[in-house]
């Protein structure tokens, strides 16, 4: 979230990992219904089904890529199930964002202006920020406003979540704004971030600077590009115009909601839509430059204004049904 490049240089489209935990997850309860089914067969296409399912089952644990034991270990080892909800907003009450779950966070952080030359004032009014028929809207709007001795022609909204958490799995159903120049992001960052005006930053939290404190990008949109769905991890190893990043094309990502989520395992960052994974980030070695995803992170949900934004822009907004985070 904190560079602005054209989108398109940094997409690595990656073909789905089977072994990744959700899809491995998919293939398995696929067979367990497929040999519920068989139930009701005859038996010799029981006899058929089962075979299959041995053979699926076989292949699923020889992957024909290079492997070794140690490769075959870790793969049993990363599938963790998240399936205990410990955290969420349904967003089911009109009116104000729940302020028990979500800070705004509004401070410029260098007193002048937001990154990358971002036009907008964050605020906490609820023209930017409105809960509606289960729907968190966040919304960026052309209009002149005064804030903190600056006057901007655009205002929105950025969220800072009250809990931070630390693997696990977070599913976001959104739908995106449109607009060249805007540019919507679903994202995390290390608890212990050092950026005046971030919240766990107020509550004395900050000890480490970005990137070390670790940045994770869900979701990223530029309307610029518009249906590029972008996922991308900041470390010290790699940051601002990351090398770990992908995404791919959503059609219909700004008129239709799409689960975007994260899983976050000791092993690796799994990036997907629909259960649909783009991005897998899993360096072979794990230090504090590569894998600062040892310590606790916060989510953000913000819509920023690019200096690309289009004259005729007036108003658009991320709609969000519901954030789900599961251990
Ligand atoms: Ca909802």
């Amino acid at each position: 979230m904190f560079v602005i490049n054209n989108p398109i240089d940094l997409y690595k489209f990656e073909l789905p990992n089977l072994k990744t935990t959700k899809a491995y997850r998919m293939k398995i309860s696929e067979q367990i219904e497929l040999s519920n089914k068989t139930a009701r067969l005859p038996w010799n296409k029981l006899v058929i089904c089962l075979f299959a399912l041995c053979l699926t089952i076989y292949a699923c644990k020889s992957p024909t890529s290079p492997a070794n034991d140690t490769e075959v270990n870790e793969d049993i080892a990363i599938d963790e199930d998240f399936d205990n909800l410990i955290w969420s907003d349904e967003f089911d009450m009109d009116g104000a964002i729940d302020t028990a779950k979500w800070f705004h966070q509004t401070r410029l952080p260098n007193g002048q202006s937001w990154y990358n030359g971002e036009l907008q004032h964050y605020t906490d009014r609820t023209d930017n920020t409105i809960v509606e028929d289960g729907l968190l809207k966040i919304i960026a709007k052309k209009e002149a406003y005064t804030d903190q001795g600056q006057t901007k022609q655009y205002t929105s909204a950025r969220l800072n979540s009250k809990f931070v958490f630390q693997k696990g799995r977070v599913e976001i159903r959104a739908k995106l704004p449109i607009g060249e120049g805007t540019w919507p992001a679903i994202w995390m960052l290390g608890q212990n971030i050092t950026e005046n005006g971030a919240y766990w930053y107020n509550l004395g939290y900050g000890t480490t600077p970005w990137p070390a404190c670790g940045e994770i990008d869900i979701m990223e949109h530029w309307g610029t590009n518009q249906n590029q769905i972008k996922s991308a991890t900041h470390t010290p190893s790699s940051s601002g115009a990351t090398l770990n990043s992908g995404g791919q094309t959503i059609a219909t990502a700004s008129t239709a909601f799409h689960v975007y989520a994260l899983d976050w395992t000791d092993q690796q960052l799994v990036f997907s839509v629909d259960d649909v994974v783009h991005y897998t980030y899993n360096p072979s070695t794990k230090n504090s430059s590569t894998w600062p995803f040892t310590a606790p992170h916060y989510l953000l949900m913000n819509v920023a204004i690019q200096p690309s934004i289009e004259p005729e822009y007036t108003s658009s907004a991320m709609e969000i049904d519901y954030v789900r985070v599961y251990q």
